[in-house]
């Protein structure tokens, strides 16, 4: 069984006070994360785990100050002063992961992935030796370069799509702030899939999110235009992340075409 867990960055950390983090939710994710390990080992099941997380505090402040209408500007210090906040954060959730017994790995994007047009060349060839040896790769948004000579901000809801997809992962699971994907009256919208997709969109377009990378318009869209099956669902509730993991977990179905 192969699963993915995105860890938002709004989940970790709270996205208006620069390099902070959600102390009690990362240690809950961790302990959470352990305690369904065990119950996959218990059932004599053998469980592979990726997990992704998202800016939060960390990136997309720093980021933020290299953005000029769109576009990165002076990245000749940008794109380290990027990759190094999201190096700390990375460190800092890795570093709780190991405390509770998840031999986790980082992988940092910056370092080897390329945007080309509108895909990414991304080697998957070290995450997949990695899990054959029962490590857990930890994969996070990230800056990277593109083929334009420019730069773009590689997020967590491209990389939980993309990795589903090429992995064939079992289960790809979203973890956010909220219930699921919400419609007009505050209501989760249980399944989004060819039927209501273009509706859905169109809804969350307006959203004014402070998110560089588009809020809850990019997730679904990410995930629905890759064609996988991916679960959003609420990471603040208590006991959500290890339900999700387990495979029982309410919130918002993307079934993507
Ligand atoms: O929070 C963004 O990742 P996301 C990463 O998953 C940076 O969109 C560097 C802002």
């Amino acid at each position: 069984m192969l699963i993915i867990l995105k860890l938002g960055g709004s989940i970790l950390s709270d996205k208006n006070t620069p390099f902070s983090v959600k102390w009690d939710n990362l240690e809950r994710f961790g302990e959470e994360i352990r305690n369904a390990m065990e119950y996959y080992k218990e059932k004599n099941e053998k469980l592979n785990l990726i997990i992704v997380h998202g800016g939060g505090s960390f990136g997309h402040p720093v980021a933020k100050k290299y953005l000029r209408d769109g576009k990165f500007c002076n990245m000749q210090k940008g794109f380290w002063e990027i990759q190094k906040a999201m190096r700390r954060f990375n460190n800092l959730v890795i570093d709780t992961l190991h405390f509770y017994d998840i031999p986790a790995v980082s992988i940092q994007p910056s370092s080897f992935v390329v945007f080309k047009k509108d895909s990414l060349i991304f080697d998957l060839s070290a995450i997949k030796e990695l899990l054959k040896r029962d490590l857990v790769p930890v994969v996070h948004g990230d800056i990277v370069v593109d083929d334009d000579d420019n730069y773009k901000i590689l997020s967590g809801d491209h990389i939980l799509p993309y990795l589903t997809k090429k992995l064939n992962v079992d289960l790809s699971l979203h973890a956010s702030d909220v219930d699921g994907v919400l419609d007009e009256n505050g209501n989760v919208i249980e399944k989004i899939d060819k039927s209501n997709i273009d509706d859905v969109l169109k809804m969350l377009k307006d959203s004014k999110g402070i998110d560089v990378t588009g809020g809850m318009y990019l997730k679904v869209m990410e995930a629905y235009k890759m064609g996988v099956k991916t679960i959003i669902f609420n990471g603040n509730k208590r006991g959500n992340i290890y339900n999700a993991l387990i495979g029982n977990v309410m919130g918002t179905v993307i079934i993507g075409d």
